[in-house]
């Protein structure tokens, strides 16, 4: 992990404004029954649970206004945890709750590196109020933080740094919309998408980003949807697409996640436990994570990078 010696924050978002399926409320309460906090504890982490996010406002806001509340209250839970020096691991939620979490992560950068974004997931969420066909503000986070119109209300006041869309790589796209699809496009944000990841497999398309931001001395952040991976092994999600990551898919992107070292912070969204099997989905995510902060299946001599055959 990049710069947080050894030191996480869970931050509980519970959120489901930004979509129209009830259920994702419940994700971070599922994420710690699953044992997010002793799994990372186990890999000798010091974390420190700060609970769920509570937004200021009535709690009957509903909207934009409730959208923009949010957004500030995670941004600043966020911003806190990397002044700490910890890294933020923000659980949600609906996946406007990354309108907060990398809102706070720039502002802590503020320009002193480029900030990265590997958004795993099957959809861009890079729709506008004009272009989504749903109107849910979960479909458009990446757009709002790169500042297209329409989101002038989301953020708190005053200058906010802006993410560079040249900076987001989405990673296991199978589904876009026909105005997002354009809008990606004049953006030059960078596409991985799953007909990529079934000619090339994921770990030369994910190689080429890590360099990219290890040679730009970046700050990545990871945006993990639930429904980047396929349906099969991850059913507890609104939106489930076919043709997702696979299990070894999933786990080897997290597992070189953690060698590459560059990773500053983290989301886990869109786990809906209302629709979840047992509990499969939040299992899952909870191993996922374990990867990604370096579970490994057996230690391997340092800078093995290919299998090397005795004579
Ligand atoms: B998620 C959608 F129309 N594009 O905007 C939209 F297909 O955070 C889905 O990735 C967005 O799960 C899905 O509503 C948002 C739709
Ligand atoms: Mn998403
Ligand atoms: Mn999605």
């Amino acid at each position: 992990m990049s710069g947080t010696e050894g030191r996480v924050e869970i931050i509980g978002a519970p959120i489901e404004i930004g979509t129209s399926e009830p259920g994702a409320l419940m994700g971070p309460a599922a994420l710690r029954t699953a044992g997010l906090v002793r799994t990372l504890t186990e890999l000798d982490f010091a974390v420190t649970d700060r609970g769920d996010v509570a937004p200021e406002g009535p709690p009957d806001l509903r909207g934009l206004p409730a959208v923009r509340a949010w957004t500030r209250a995670i941004a600043a839970a966020v911003g806190d945890a990397l002044d700490r020096g910890a890294l933020p691991l923000v659980a949600g939620g609906d996946h406007s709750l990354s309108l907060g979490s990398l809102d706070g992560v720039l502002r802590h950068i503020g320009g002193a590196r480029p900030v990265f974004v590997l958004w795993l997931d099957a959809h861009a969420d890079f729709n506008t109020p004009e272009t989504s066909p749903s109107g849910n503000a979960h479909g458009m986070p990446l757009a709002a933080l790169c500042g297209e119109l329409g989101f002038e209300e989301m953020f708190a006041d005053g200058e906010r740094p802006m993410l560079d869309p040249s900076h987001i790589h989405l990673f296991g796209l199978r589904s876009i919309d026909p105005g997002e699809r354009a809008l990606v496009r004049a953006r030059r944000v960078d596409v991985t998408d799953m007909r990529m990841i079934d000619e090339f497999g994921v770990v030369a398309p994910l190689r080429r980003i890590l360099d990219r931001v290890a040679a730009a001395g970046g700050h990545l952040h990871v945006s993990f949807d639930v429904d980047f991976l396929d349906p099969a092994i991850a059913p507890g999600v609104g939106t489930t697409v076919p043709g997702g990551a696979t299990f070894r898919e999933a786990h080897l992107i997290m597992e070189m996640l953690h060698d590459s070292g560059l990773v500053g912070s983290l989301d886990v969204v869109e786990l809906n436990p209302f629709l979840d099997e047992r509990g499969r989905s939040a299992k899952v995510l909870v191993e996922l994570v374990a990867s990604l902060f370096g579970r490994c299946i057996i230690d391997r001599p340092a800078g093995a990078a290919s299998i090397e055959v005795a004579p």
